[in-house]
């Protein structure tokens, strides 16, 4: 296990969280001072009083001895750093940070190369997904694809079938807006009662970013779309798995889903689509088109082999549901999660994720008692629809065995369910859209595991 940087946070140290085979994990500095000092800060939380200034800052605590980090001076004091970091041309993450990497889960079976990548939803913070750590599903392979070379046409029920390049569409009116994909078969394999080891593998199929593009209806109606009688789109990417997806026309006359050319800032990333890929918020992963190179026009849906035969749900009486993009209300508590370990009691910061395909967040409850007692998350900053929310809620672990869990609830009023719910409705037989309450159990002895409970 590679060491903590000393960054000076006691809360955790988010430079531990995975070591070689991201797994395990360090959650909080075990050094006897800095014990007691969150011991006394404990009884304040639990009283309900704010967190002292001194603990929320990170103040160091002087250890027997004194402290060598203080007392001697470091290299970095003394002499020249680095010049600029051009490297070549683009700067890189600390060397201390090594371990936050995109995961391939070991659970799932490869055929030649490896087709889904996982974010580390337990290392990062707020709600942007650093473009470097976005999950990855590729169904043919991924392209970086010359963008002089790429096109995309608007045909169908269009008057005048349009074909755009990159560069025409950069020079219309755009929006930014930040929204989460995440994968229909994200938390699949809980449907089973597999209990993956960690959050990354369990709910690691989704990301959040600022996009930027153009909105869908600003082409559309450029080419002359017939939207009286034009009730459905059809997507299609430019890659070999001729991913084609049916977006209905209310999403789009709405002016909701976008062609995006920019991810967090910049380009999009290959990996995502670059140069064009299709935004629909709320929707499922599959719909994103990547690589977007056909927009048509019609009046009934598609029917195609990405919504006929993949991506449906098998209902408990044998009948498949079709058609079900919506990503329903949903949240998960990423720290403490599955194989991160507490390594003394007392305080910590429980935070974690929520975010519906149905608009904005309006409440997330945390439970540490396996459900029977609530309390109400604080939401970082404003909701945004469509986008990952950030909570956080603080909580003084005693030592004793339990059960973490969050429950979000969406401005519909929709409320994310239990397994019990879930599977009430929708059987054990699933593969798509498990949107229930992640339970995280914390041991006596400090570690987490996922569970299910019903
Ligand atoms: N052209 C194309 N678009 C695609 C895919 C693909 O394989 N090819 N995969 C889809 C699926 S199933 C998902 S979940 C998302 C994944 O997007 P990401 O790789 O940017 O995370 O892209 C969707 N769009
Ligand atoms: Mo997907």
């Amino acid at each position: 296990m590679e060491q903590s940087s000393s960054s000076g946070r006691l809360i955790k140290a988010p430079e531990n969280f995975l070591n070689q085979d991201g797994i395990k994990t360090v959650f909080a500095e075990g050094k006897k001072g800095r014990r007691d000092f969150i011991r006394s800060a404990f009884a304040a939380a639990a009283a309900g009083a704010a967190v002292p200034a001194a603990l929320a800052q990170g103040n160091p605590v002087p250890t027997e001895g004194g402290d060598p980090n203080i007392l001697n001076l470091p290299p970095w004091s003394k002499g020249l750093g680095q010049g600029v970091a051009l490297n070549d041309g683009y700067g890189k993450p600390s060397q201390y940070e090594r371990n936050v990497q995109r995961r391939v889960s070991p659970g799932l079976t490869q055929t030649t190369q490896a087709s889904v990548s996982f974010a580390p939803l337990q290392s990062l913070f707020g709600i942007v997904t650093p473009s470097g750590l976005h999950f990855e599903r590729h169904h043919q392979g991924w392209w970086d694809i010359d963008p002089s070379k790429h096109r995309l046409m608007i045909n169908g029920m269009v008057k005048n079938p349009k074909v755009f390049t990159v560069d025409e569409i950069m020079r219309l009116p755009s929006v930014s807006r930040f929204h989460f994909i995440e994968c229909g078969a994200n938390t699949a394999a809980e449907w089973g009662n597999v209990a993956t080891p960690t959050v990354q593998y369990t709910h690691g199929m989704l990301s959040c970013s600022e996009f930027t593009g153009v909105p869908l209806i600003t082409l559309l109606e450029m080419a002359g779309a017939d939207l009286v009688n034009g009730k459905f789109v059809l997507g299609e990417g430019a890659d070999g798995s001729s991913m084609t997806r049916t977006i209905p026309m209310s999403l789009i006359k709405s002016g909701e889903v976008f062609v995006a050319y920019g991810q967090n800032g910049e380009m999009l990333r290959p990996e995502q689509g670059y140069p064009l890929r299709l935004i629909v918020p709320g929707v499922q992963g599959v719909s994103w088109i990547k690589y977007l190179r056909r927009i048509k026009l019609g009046d009934m849906p598609f029917n195609t082999k990405d919504e006929s035969d993949h991506y449906i749900d098998l209902l408990p009486d044998g009948q498949h549901r079709q058609y079900s993009s919506l990503q329903e209300c949903k949240s998960v508590v990423t720290t403490p999660s599955g194989g991160q370990v507490l390594l003394d009691t007392g305080f910590y910061n429980i935070t974690g994720l929520a975010w519906s395909g149905r608009g904005k967040i309006k409440r997330v409850d945390v439970s540490v008692d396996g459900g029977r007692n609530w309390r109400t998350a604080r939401i970082e900053g404003s909701a945004q629809s469509k986008a990952l929310t950030r909570f956080n809620i603080d909580w003084v672990w005693d030592g004793k065995p339990a059960i973490v869990q969050s429950r979000a609830m969406d401005e519909t009023g929709f409320v994310q369910p239990t397994y019990q719910q879930l599977r009430g409705v929708r059987g054990t037989r699933s593969i798509y859209h498990n949107n229930a309450i992640q339970s995280w159990l914390v041991q006596e002895n400090g570690e987490v595991k996922n569970v299910q409970i019903s």
